[in-house]
């Protein structure tokens, strides 16, 4: 485990909020069979979960700047540092009782995301990576898959939301992608698959027109795992563009062949 200062602080504000998500998670599970419209009740759990965040670090780090999924962008008196922000990723399956969701909370420095963490309540999981230092789930230092061959691959990927995004070319990657990959998966949640990927336990991700802070802290837990990290275009532009694609080198740039060509 990483004990810098940095990842302490980091540590305790998802912990803290993960306490309050994890009670309204068990609220919600009651809350399918008798109420019609969980989705306000999950939208202020989703504040109250960044509120608790946003008052840590502001207390840890006074100067930091922050871009945050619901509150937007606070600017601070340090323009180098930016806390990236997501108190709940995966709110369809928080108001589905699904337990797979997560906060995921990075530090962006000049640009650069340099620390990352991850935690999803329910499962306590807690993913952490600061960049030269490694990355880890709970105690346990943690590595990208290393096979070699597509074929062998479990893949992840991010399903284009009803209304949004490119559906025509989405079905057009999974035509190309289904056959060549021992299995395909989504989560519904981009942080975890990330993680996951960090993890080793999916072999690669990508998805389309994400946010910032749905990618930052993964960024980097998959390159402190040994893994690689692009954009559609093999560039490093996903935090601009919303567009990832993330694996050990190998898989990486095979996918990313292969998508190209959707
Ligand atoms: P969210 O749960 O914080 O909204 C899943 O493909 C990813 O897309 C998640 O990281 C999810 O983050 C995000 N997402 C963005 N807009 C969405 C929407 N309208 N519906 C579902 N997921 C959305
Ligand atoms: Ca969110
Ligand atoms: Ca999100
Ligand atoms: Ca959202």
């Amino acid at each position: 485990m990483i004990r810098s200062p940095l990842i302490t602080v980091m540590v305790q504000a998802v912990r803290k909020a993960g306490r309050t998500l994890a009670r309204d998670f068990g609220e919600v599970e009651q809350l399918q069979v008798s109420m019609k419209g969980p989705g306000d009740f999950v939208s202020a759990a989703d504040r109250k979960a960044e509120d608790t965040i946003f008052a840590e670090l502001s207390r840890a780090r006074p100067n930091y700047g922050f871009l945050m999924e619901e509150r937007g962008t606070v600017e601070g008196t340090d323009p180098a540092n930016t806390w990236v922000v997501d108190p709940l990723d995966g709110t369809t399956n928080f108001l589905h009782g699904i337990p797979i969701f997560s906060i995921s909370l990075a530090l962006v420095r000049n640009g650069v995301p340099v620390a990352g963490v991850i935690y999803n309540p329910v499962s306590d999981e807690l993913y952490v990576a600061e960049s030269g230092q490694g990355a880890y789930l709970n105690e346990r230092r943690i590595r990208v898959a290393a096979r070699r061959k597509l074929a062998d691959c479990v893949v992840c990927c991010g399903v284009p939301h009803m209304g949004r995004g490119d559906h025509a070319q989405f079905n057009r990657e999974l035509e190309l992608v289904q056959p060549q990959v021992s299995g395909l998966r989504r989560t519904g949640s981009a942080a975890i698959d990330l993680a996951w990927t960090a993890a080793g336990r999916f072999d690669a991700f990508w998805e389309r027109n994400l946010s910032p802070w749905d990618m930052a802290a993964g960024i980097v837990l998959v390159r402190e795992a040994g893994g690689y990290v692009s954009d559609m275009d093999d560039g490093d532009k996903m935090l601009d563009n919303g567009h990832i694609i993330a694996g050990n080198e190998l898989i990486r740039r095979d996918l990313q062949k292969l998508l190209k060509k959707a």
